[in-house]
This record gives C-alpha cells, sequence and structure tokens, in this order.
C-alpha cells in the first residue's frame, strides 16, 4: 500500500500460522527513530558475532538490552544480565522500543506484553540464520514481537519438526512478526540477505526481538 507521498502505511494484519500475525508496515512510521535508537545502544555494548555451543561463529552480529541479554558461547545458549564483553550490566531499553513491542502485540491479541529482553540481530549482505526454535525463555505463554528494519528479507516459518515444510515470508522495513500460542515453539530462520542499499540502515537488515525472558 503506498500513499500519495510514496510511504507504506500499515497494511492488514496477516495470520501466518495459529497464534502467529504478522503485521504489515507496522514499525515504518517510527523507522528512523527506531534505528537512532539502536545506535544508541550499540554505543554502549557493540555488535558481536557469537560463539556457538558447536564451536562455529555466528555470521548474524548481535547485541541485546533490556534486563536480559541473549547470549551463546560454547557453553550453550542462555540469558544473562551482564554483557560479556562490556562486564556492564545491559543497556535499559529505550522506551520508543518498549513501547512499540507492547503495542504490536497487543494488536495481535496479547495485551499486557512487557518485555525484559531485546535481542538486536544485524545482518550484512549474505548473512543468514539457520532453522531453530527459540525455547530459551522461562515462560513460553508469553509471545514474541519481531521487527525487521532495513533490507528486506526472506523469513523461512516452518512447524513442529526441522524437516517439515517452509513457508518463505518477505518481510519489509517495519513489518513486524508477532508470535505466541501454539506456533511459538515452531522452527523458524531467514534466508541469505540479498545485497542492497537501504535509504535509512545501509547495507545491512536489523531484526529486534522482544522477549520476556526471565
Ligand atoms: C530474524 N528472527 O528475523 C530472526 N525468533 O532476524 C527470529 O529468530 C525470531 O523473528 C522468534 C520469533 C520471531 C523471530
Ligand atoms: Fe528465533
Amino acid at each position: 500500500m503506498l500513499d500519495l507521498f510514496g510511504d507504506p502505511s500499515p497494511g492488514s494484519p496477516r495470520l501466518l500460522a495459529e497464534g502467529a500475525w504478522l503485521l504489515p508496515g507496522f514499525a515504518t512510521g517510527p523507522g528512523r527513530a527506531l534505528l537512532t535508537a539502536i545506535g544508541t545502544v550499540a554505543g554502549h555494548t557493540p555488535f558481536r558475532q557469537m560463539e556457538t555451543p558447536g564451536g562455529g561463529r555466528m555470521s548474524v552480529a548481535m547485541t541485546s538490552c533490556g534486563h536480559l541479554g541473549w547470549l551463546t558461547d560454547r557453553s550453550g545458549y542462555r540469558y544473562g544480565v551482564v554483557d560479556p564483553v562490556t562486564g556492564q550490566p545491559w543497556p535499559t531499553m529505550p522506551l520508543i522500543l518498549a513501547e512499540l513491542a507492547a503495542r504490536a502485540a497487543g494488536a495481535a491479541g496479547y495485551p499486557g506484553f512487557q518485555p525484559d529482553s531485546c535481542l538486536i540481530n544485524r545482518y550484512a549482505p549474505g548473512t543468514r540464520m539457520g532453522l531453530h526454535q527459540d525455547r530459551d525463555e522461562a515462560d513460553m505463554a508469553h509471545p514474541i514481537v519481531s521487527v525487521s528494519l532495513g533490507l528486506p528479507a526472506i523469513f523461512l516459518f516452518g512447524g513442529r519438526t526441522r524437516t517439515g515444510p517452509v513457508q518463505r515470508v518477505p518481510l519489509h522495513h517495519g513489518d513486524i512478526v508477532v508470535w505466541g500460542g501454539p506456533s511459538r515453539r515452531f522452527y523458524h530462520g531467514v534466508a541469505p540477505v540479498a545485497a542492497g542499499e537501504h535509504p535509512l540502515a545501509g547495507p545491512f537488515r536489523y531484526n529486534l526481538t522482544f522477549r520476556r525472558a526471565g
């Protein structure tokens, strides 16, 4: 949907799977402010490519804000209150991020969402996220709110098993996926991001995932 000025306006919510909604363009309006907030967070706690339990390195660069940050290293995946790079607590979640996440969750039928963790993923061209489940959170009853900014990507949305069929869902700057309920543990990933230049984000795709982790 385009208005007379060429700004994409929010589209109608689309059900991706039971409990999982795509909110097209929900974050397009504040996109510039969201990217500024990401820059502020990364000024305190830098993007880093973490080690996986298997000894590889993630191609996606990550950082976090909020009470809990998501971590991976040789000892496994987990949430922690201290950033191992800075030795300090993660930066406070900027209000603009927390409020956006709560509004999006409410729009998808999950009122009262108060995230305590925001994982920030940065994809350079060619980087991808393999199929995985999100299951490091203490209470799986809470949804995850996922905000896409910058370059577009194809979200891979599978099912209960790693080997089943996978939907390919294009995600653009400003799209939000809110995901909970029956599909909360479904396998998912991101196809390799194509090279490009986004007017606000430059050569990157950013993804914010808000969780109630603790
Ligand atoms: C990404 N997202 O879009 C990766 N996980 O860059 C995720 O892994 C994800 O978008 C759980 C819920 C929503 C997500
Ligand atoms: Fe995930």
